[in-house]
Protein backbone atom coordinates (compact mmCIF):
# COMPACT_ATOMS: atom_id res chain seq x y z
CA UNK A 1 0.00 0.00 0.00
CA UNK A 2 0.75 3.56 -0.62
CA UNK A 3 1.55 5.79 2.58
CA UNK A 4 0.40 9.21 1.45
CA UNK A 5 -0.79 9.89 -2.30
CA UNK A 6 -2.58 13.04 -2.49
CA UNK A 7 -4.77 11.68 -4.97
CA UNK A 8 -6.22 8.85 -3.37
CA UNK A 9 -8.62 9.65 -0.19
CA UNK A 10 -7.22 9.13 3.80
CA UNK A 11 -10.21 6.91 5.81
CA UNK A 12 -9.17 6.88 9.61
CA UNK A 13 -11.34 5.41 12.50
CA UNK A 14 -10.89 3.80 15.47
CA UNK A 15 -12.93 1.90 18.46
CA UNK A 16 -12.39 2.31 22.31
CA UNK A 17 -11.49 -0.71 24.08
CA UNK A 18 -13.57 -0.08 27.21
CA UNK A 19 -16.22 -3.27 26.73
CA UNK A 20 -17.54 -5.75 24.19
CA UNK A 21 -17.95 -5.03 20.86
CA UNK A 22 -21.91 -4.32 20.70
CA UNK A 23 -23.62 -4.99 17.64
CA UNK A 24 -24.10 -0.86 17.52
CA UNK A 25 -20.25 -0.17 16.70
CA UNK A 26 -20.37 -3.26 14.32
CA UNK A 27 -23.33 -1.83 11.94
CA UNK A 28 -22.70 1.94 12.61
CA UNK A 29 -18.85 1.36 12.10
CA UNK A 30 -17.06 -1.76 11.73
CA UNK A 31 -19.01 -2.75 8.94
CA UNK A 32 -18.63 -0.60 6.49
CA UNK A 33 -14.41 -0.43 7.18
CA UNK A 34 -13.35 -3.53 4.56
CA UNK A 35 -14.74 -1.87 1.65
CA UNK A 36 -13.28 1.11 2.09
CA UNK A 37 -9.86 -0.31 1.58
CA UNK A 38 -9.71 -0.68 -2.22
CA UNK A 39 -9.72 2.93 -3.52
CA UNK A 40 -8.87 4.68 -0.29
CA UNK A 41 -5.92 4.41 2.24
CA UNK A 42 -7.79 3.23 5.29
CA UNK A 43 -5.92 3.67 8.74
CA UNK A 44 -8.13 2.25 11.65
CA UNK A 45 -7.06 2.31 15.15
CA UNK A 46 -7.44 1.07 18.46
CA UNK A 47 -7.66 4.31 20.82
CA UNK A 48 -6.42 2.79 24.07
CA UNK A 49 -5.91 6.16 25.76
CA UNK A 50 -9.27 7.17 25.21
CA UNK A 51 -10.26 4.41 27.07
CA UNK A 52 -8.70 6.24 30.39
CA UNK A 53 -11.35 8.62 30.53
CA UNK A 54 -13.11 6.18 32.49
CA UNK A 55 -11.03 4.20 35.35
CA UNK A 56 -10.12 0.87 33.61
CA UNK A 57 -8.77 -2.45 35.08
CA UNK A 58 -5.25 -2.71 33.60
CA UNK A 59 -5.20 -6.42 32.51
CA UNK A 60 -8.83 -5.87 31.14
CA UNK A 61 -7.88 -3.06 28.99
CA UNK A 62 -5.04 -4.96 27.60
CA UNK A 63 -6.90 -7.33 26.64
CA UNK A 64 -9.81 -5.79 24.78
CA UNK A 65 -6.89 -3.78 23.04
CA UNK A 66 -5.85 -6.89 21.54
CA UNK A 67 -9.62 -8.41 21.20
CA UNK A 68 -10.16 -5.27 19.31
CA UNK A 69 -7.66 -6.27 16.86
CA UNK A 70 -8.89 -9.72 16.47
CA UNK A 71 -12.64 -8.01 15.99
CA UNK A 72 -11.58 -5.64 12.92
CA UNK A 73 -9.58 -8.77 11.12
CA UNK A 74 -12.86 -10.93 11.68
CA UNK A 75 -14.40 -8.05 9.73
CA UNK A 76 -12.50 -8.07 7.03
CA UNK A 77 -10.24 -5.08 7.60
CA UNK A 78 -6.68 -6.59 5.36
CA UNK A 79 -3.27 -5.44 7.55
CA UNK A 80 -1.37 -5.33 4.17
CA UNK A 81 -4.33 -2.86 2.27
CA UNK A 82 -5.38 -0.70 5.44
CA UNK A 83 -3.30 0.48 8.79
CA UNK A 84 -4.31 -0.58 12.09
CA UNK A 85 -2.48 0.55 14.67
CA UNK A 86 -2.85 1.07 18.32
CA UNK A 87 -2.56 4.98 19.63
CA UNK A 88 -0.44 4.34 23.15
CA UNK A 89 2.05 2.92 21.05
CA UNK A 90 2.60 5.43 18.37
CA UNK A 91 3.29 8.41 20.95
CA UNK A 92 2.94 11.67 17.80
CA UNK A 93 -0.88 10.97 19.08
CA UNK A 94 -0.49 12.21 22.74
CA UNK A 95 2.51 15.06 21.80
CA UNK A 96 0.33 16.53 19.04
CA UNK A 97 -2.88 16.54 21.09
CA UNK A 98 -1.32 18.84 23.71
CA UNK A 99 -0.41 21.10 21.10
CA UNK A 100 -4.17 21.55 20.05
CA UNK A 101 -4.78 21.80 23.13
CA UNK A 102 -3.92 25.07 22.81
CA UNK A 103 -6.05 25.99 19.87
CA UNK A 104 -9.66 25.16 21.55
CA UNK A 105 -11.35 26.90 24.48
CA UNK A 106 -12.91 25.56 27.37
CA UNK A 107 -16.33 27.14 25.97
CA UNK A 108 -15.88 24.77 22.92
CA UNK A 109 -15.55 21.75 24.73
CA UNK A 110 -18.28 22.42 27.07
CA UNK A 111 -20.49 22.36 23.84
CA UNK A 112 -19.41 18.74 23.52
CA UNK A 113 -23.14 17.03 23.97
CA UNK A 114 -20.91 13.84 24.77
CA UNK A 115 -19.55 15.16 27.35
CA UNK A 116 -22.44 17.05 28.55
CA UNK A 117 -23.87 13.38 28.58
CA UNK A 118 -21.15 11.47 30.13
CA UNK A 119 -20.21 13.83 33.15
CA UNK A 120 -24.16 13.69 33.86
CA UNK A 121 -24.89 15.21 36.88
CA UNK A 122 -21.52 15.05 39.11
CA UNK A 123 -20.04 18.28 39.74
CA UNK A 124 -16.55 19.64 38.22
CA UNK A 125 -14.62 18.00 41.31
CA UNK A 126 -15.93 14.43 40.30
CA UNK A 127 -15.18 15.02 36.60
CA UNK A 128 -11.49 13.79 34.93
CA UNK A 129 -10.27 16.62 33.11
CA UNK A 130 -9.48 13.69 30.27
CA UNK A 131 -13.11 13.15 30.05
CA UNK A 132 -13.38 17.27 29.04
CA UNK A 133 -10.88 17.02 27.06
CA UNK A 134 -10.62 14.02 24.90
CA UNK A 135 -12.12 15.58 21.86
CA UNK A 136 -8.34 17.46 21.52
CA UNK A 137 -7.19 13.70 21.17
CA UNK A 138 -9.42 12.74 18.66
CA UNK A 139 -8.71 15.76 16.39
CA UNK A 140 -5.06 14.77 17.24
CA UNK A 141 -5.33 11.37 16.00
CA UNK A 142 -7.44 12.07 13.02
CA UNK A 143 -4.95 15.27 11.84
CA UNK A 144 -1.84 12.99 12.35
CA UNK A 145 -3.05 11.29 9.05
CA UNK A 146 -4.04 14.20 6.53
CA UNK A 147 -7.59 12.11 6.97
CA UNK A 148 -10.19 13.47 4.66
CA UNK A 149 -13.07 11.32 5.89
CA UNK A 150 -14.09 9.88 9.50
CA UNK A 151 -16.54 7.43 9.00
CA UNK A 152 -18.32 7.65 12.38
CA UNK A 153 -21.79 6.53 14.10
CA UNK A 154 -24.30 9.70 14.51
CA UNK A 155 -22.53 10.48 17.88
CA UNK A 156 -19.40 11.53 17.33
CA UNK A 157 -19.85 14.05 14.57
CA UNK A 158 -19.73 16.83 16.81
CA UNK A 159 -16.00 15.80 17.68
CA UNK A 160 -14.97 16.16 13.84
CA UNK A 161 -17.01 19.25 13.32
CA UNK A 162 -14.39 20.35 16.40
CA UNK A 163 -11.35 19.25 14.85
CA UNK A 164 -12.42 21.20 11.54
CA UNK A 165 -12.52 24.08 13.65
CA UNK A 166 -9.06 23.22 15.63
CA UNK A 167 -7.34 22.90 11.99
CA UNK A 168 -8.64 25.89 10.37
CA UNK A 169 -8.07 28.12 13.37
CA UNK A 170 -4.00 26.21 12.89
CA UNK A 171 -4.23 26.55 9.11
CA UNK A 172 -5.02 30.26 9.47
CA UNK A 173 -2.08 31.39 12.03
CA UNK A 174 0.58 28.64 10.61
CA UNK A 175 0.09 28.30 6.86
CA UNK A 176 -2.08 25.27 5.24
CA UNK A 177 -0.50 22.28 7.83
CA UNK A 178 -3.72 19.83 8.40
CA UNK A 179 -6.25 18.62 6.07
CA UNK A 180 -9.77 19.21 6.67
CA UNK A 181 -11.67 16.15 7.48
CA UNK A 182 -14.70 15.34 7.11
CA UNK A 183 -17.29 13.00 8.81
CA UNK A 184 -19.52 10.58 6.78
CA UNK A 185 -21.91 8.15 8.71
CA UNK A 186 -23.96 5.25 7.18
CA UNK A 187 -27.81 5.82 5.46
CA UNK A 188 -29.06 3.42 8.21
CA UNK A 189 -27.37 2.38 11.52
CA UNK A 190 -25.31 5.41 12.58
CA UNK A 191 -27.21 5.20 15.86
CA UNK A 192 -28.51 1.89 16.94
CA UNK A 193 -30.52 2.73 20.55
CA UNK A 194 -30.37 0.25 23.14
CA UNK A 195 -32.76 -2.77 23.02
CA UNK A 196 -34.24 -2.20 26.56
CA UNK A 197 -34.78 1.63 25.91
CA UNK A 198 -34.80 3.29 22.58
CA UNK A 199 -34.22 6.34 23.77
CA UNK A 200 -30.22 5.44 24.77
CA UNK A 201 -27.73 4.69 21.95
CA UNK A 202 -26.47 1.48 22.26
CA UNK A 203 -23.09 1.45 24.13
CA UNK A 204 -20.89 -0.73 25.21
CA UNK A 205 -20.44 0.23 28.60
CA UNK A 206 -24.27 0.25 29.46
CA UNK A 207 -25.63 -2.73 31.10
CA UNK A 208 -25.66 -5.67 29.18
CA UNK A 209 -29.46 -5.73 28.29
CA UNK A 210 -29.41 -3.16 26.45
CA UNK A 211 -26.67 -4.57 23.57
CA UNK A 212 -25.24 -7.48 22.01
CA UNK A 213 -21.84 -8.24 21.72
CA UNK A 214 -20.29 -9.48 18.92
CA UNK A 215 -18.92 -12.39 21.14
CA UNK A 216 -22.30 -13.53 22.57
CA UNK A 217 -23.65 -16.84 22.02
CA UNK A 218 -26.47 -17.37 19.93
CA UNK A 219 -29.10 -18.71 22.76
CA UNK A 220 -28.55 -15.18 24.74
CA UNK A 221 -28.86 -13.36 21.42
CA UNK A 222 -31.80 -15.02 20.68
CA UNK A 223 -33.19 -14.36 23.94
CA UNK A 224 -32.12 -10.77 24.41
CA UNK A 225 -33.61 -9.92 21.34
CA UNK A 226 -37.14 -11.59 22.09
CA UNK A 227 -36.97 -9.47 25.59
CA UNK A 228 -36.49 -6.34 23.19
CA UNK A 229 -38.95 -3.79 23.77
CA UNK A 230 -41.35 -2.84 21.06
CA UNK A 231 -43.66 -0.13 21.05
CA UNK A 232 -47.78 -0.66 21.26
CA UNK A 233 -49.27 -1.71 18.11
CA UNK A 234 -48.21 -5.41 16.44
CA UNK A 235 -47.22 -3.04 13.06
CA UNK A 236 -43.59 -3.55 11.49
CA UNK A 237 -43.40 -0.33 10.32
CA UNK A 238 -40.44 2.33 10.31
CA UNK A 239 -41.30 5.52 11.62
CA UNK A 240 -38.67 6.54 14.55
CA UNK A 241 -40.24 9.06 15.84
CA UNK A 242 -43.88 7.30 16.74
CA UNK A 243 -42.53 3.89 16.72
CA UNK A 244 -38.37 3.80 17.94
CA UNK A 245 -38.08 0.36 19.40
CA UNK A 246 -39.29 -1.43 16.00
CA UNK A 247 -37.51 1.00 14.49
CA UNK A 248 -34.60 0.27 15.95
CA UNK A 249 -35.17 -3.43 15.39
CA UNK A 250 -35.70 -2.63 11.88
CA UNK A 251 -32.71 -1.05 11.20
CA UNK A 252 -30.67 -3.88 12.85
CA UNK A 253 -32.42 -6.50 10.52
CA UNK A 254 -31.01 -4.28 7.51
CA UNK A 255 -27.87 -4.06 8.79
CA UNK A 256 -27.44 -7.50 8.93
CA UNK A 257 -29.38 -9.21 6.34
CA UNK A 258 -27.78 -6.49 3.83
CA UNK A 259 -31.22 -5.43 2.75
CA UNK A 260 -32.81 -1.72 2.77
CA UNK A 261 -35.45 -0.41 5.25
CA UNK A 262 -38.56 -0.83 2.77
CA UNK A 263 -37.82 -4.90 2.11
CA UNK A 264 -37.73 -5.58 5.58
CA UNK A 265 -41.32 -4.08 6.11
CA UNK A 266 -42.76 -5.62 2.95
CA UNK A 267 -40.99 -9.12 4.65
CA UNK A 268 -43.39 -8.87 7.54
CA UNK A 269 -45.89 -6.99 6.81
CA UNK A 270 -48.29 -9.21 7.62
CA UNK A 271 -46.44 -10.43 10.88
CA UNK A 272 -46.56 -9.40 14.48
CA UNK A 273 -43.52 -8.63 16.54
CA UNK A 274 -43.30 -12.16 17.93
CA UNK A 275 -41.96 -13.99 14.85
CA UNK A 276 -40.20 -10.87 13.42
CA UNK A 277 -37.63 -10.76 16.72
CA UNK A 278 -37.44 -14.18 16.40
CA UNK A 279 -36.11 -14.43 13.06
CA UNK A 280 -34.01 -11.14 13.71
CA UNK A 281 -32.74 -13.09 16.82
CA UNK A 282 -31.53 -15.92 14.75
CA UNK A 283 -30.08 -13.54 11.78
CA UNK A 284 -28.04 -12.02 14.08
CA UNK A 285 -26.80 -15.17 15.88
CA UNK A 286 -26.22 -16.88 12.16
CA UNK A 287 -23.92 -13.96 11.21
CA UNK A 288 -22.14 -13.36 14.45
CA UNK A 289 -21.41 -16.88 14.53
CA UNK A 290 -19.51 -16.66 11.55
CA UNK A 291 -17.34 -13.73 12.88
CA UNK A 292 -17.10 -15.47 15.89
CA UNK A 293 -15.05 -17.78 13.92
CA UNK A 294 -13.22 -15.45 12.84
CA UNK A 295 -11.94 -13.56 15.95
CA UNK A 296 -11.36 -17.01 17.15
CA UNK A 297 -8.57 -17.96 14.45
CA UNK A 298 -6.60 -14.56 15.00
CA UNK A 299 -7.03 -14.33 18.63
CA UNK A 300 -5.71 -17.52 19.35
CA UNK A 301 -2.15 -16.69 18.25
CA UNK A 302 -1.23 -13.37 20.26
CA UNK A 303 2.04 -13.61 18.54
CA UNK A 304 1.16 -13.12 15.07
CA UNK A 305 -1.30 -10.50 15.94
CA UNK A 306 1.16 -8.56 18.03
CA UNK A 307 3.53 -8.64 14.86
CA UNK A 308 -0.04 -7.19 13.09
CA UNK A 309 -0.30 -4.19 15.33
CA UNK A 310 3.44 -3.74 15.40
CA UNK A 311 3.99 -3.47 11.86
CA UNK A 312 0.84 -1.22 11.77
CA UNK A 313 2.23 0.96 14.15
CA UNK A 314 5.36 1.24 12.18
CA UNK A 315 3.55 2.69 8.91
CA UNK A 316 1.79 4.82 10.82
CA UNK A 317 4.59 6.25 13.21
CA UNK A 318 6.21 7.14 9.84
CA UNK A 319 3.06 9.53 8.55
CA UNK A 320 2.46 10.65 12.16
CA UNK A 321 5.92 11.43 13.01
CA UNK A 322 6.20 13.97 9.55
CA UNK A 323 2.73 15.68 10.20
CA UNK A 324 4.16 15.95 13.98
CA UNK A 325 7.57 17.65 13.05
CA UNK A 326 5.84 19.92 10.44
CA UNK A 327 3.46 21.52 12.87
CA UNK A 328 6.22 21.57 15.55
CA UNK A 329 8.67 23.38 12.97
CA UNK A 330 5.99 25.99 12.69
CA UNK A 331 4.57 27.23 15.95
CA UNK A 332 8.46 26.77 17.14
CA UNK A 333 8.89 23.99 19.21
CA UNK A 334 12.32 22.50 19.05
N1 LIG B 1 -25.10 2.51 19.07
C1 LIG B 1 -24.33 2.83 18.04
N2 LIG B 1 -24.85 2.92 16.80
C2 LIG B 1 -24.08 3.23 15.74
N3 LIG B 1 -22.76 3.49 15.83
C3 LIG B 1 -22.20 3.40 17.05
N4 LIG B 1 -20.95 3.58 17.48
C4 LIG B 1 -20.89 3.38 18.81
N5 LIG B 1 -22.10 3.06 19.28
C5 LIG B 1 -22.94 3.07 18.21
C6 LIG B 1 -19.85 3.93 16.60
O1 LIG B 1 -18.81 3.00 16.83
C7 LIG B 1 -17.56 3.66 16.64
C8 LIG B 1 -16.67 3.40 17.79
O2 LIG B 1 -17.17 3.97 18.94
P1 LIG B 1 -16.27 4.00 20.24
O3 LIG B 1 -16.18 2.66 20.79
O4 LIG B 1 -14.97 4.61 19.94
O5 LIG B 1 -17.01 5.01 21.16
P2 LIG B 1 -18.50 5.23 21.52
O6 LIG B 1 -19.24 5.90 20.43
O7 LIG B 1 -18.49 5.94 22.84
O8 LIG B 1 -19.04 3.75 21.66
P3 LIG B 1 -19.80 3.12 22.86
O9 LIG B 1 -20.10 1.71 22.50
O10 LIG B 1 -20.94 3.98 23.28
O11 LIG B 1 -18.66 3.10 23.95
P4 LIG B 1 -18.70 3.58 25.45
O12 LIG B 1 -19.83 2.85 26.12
O13 LIG B 1 -17.37 3.21 26.02
O14 LIG B 1 -18.88 5.06 25.45
C9 LIG B 1 -17.85 5.15 16.45
O15 LIG B 1 -17.82 5.43 15.08
C10 LIG B 1 -19.24 5.27 16.99
O16 LIG B 1 -19.93 6.36 16.41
Amino acid sequence: MVLYNKTMKTIFSGLKPTGEMTIGNYIGAMKHWPSSQADSRSIFFVPNSHALTVRQDPAQLKTRTLDLVAWLLAVGVDPDESIILVQSMVPAHAELFWILDNFVTIGELSRMTQFKDKSGKSSAEGQLAGLFNYPVLMAADILLYSTDEVPVGEDQIQHVELTRDIATRFNNIYGETFVIPKATTPQHGSRVRGLDDPRYKMSKSDHPDSYVALGEDAESVIKKFKRAVTDSDDKIRYDPKSKPAISNLIEIYAGFAEVDIATVESKYQQKGYGEFKQELGELVADKLSVLQAQFEKYRSNETALMAIIEQGNAKASQIANEKLNEVKSKIGLL
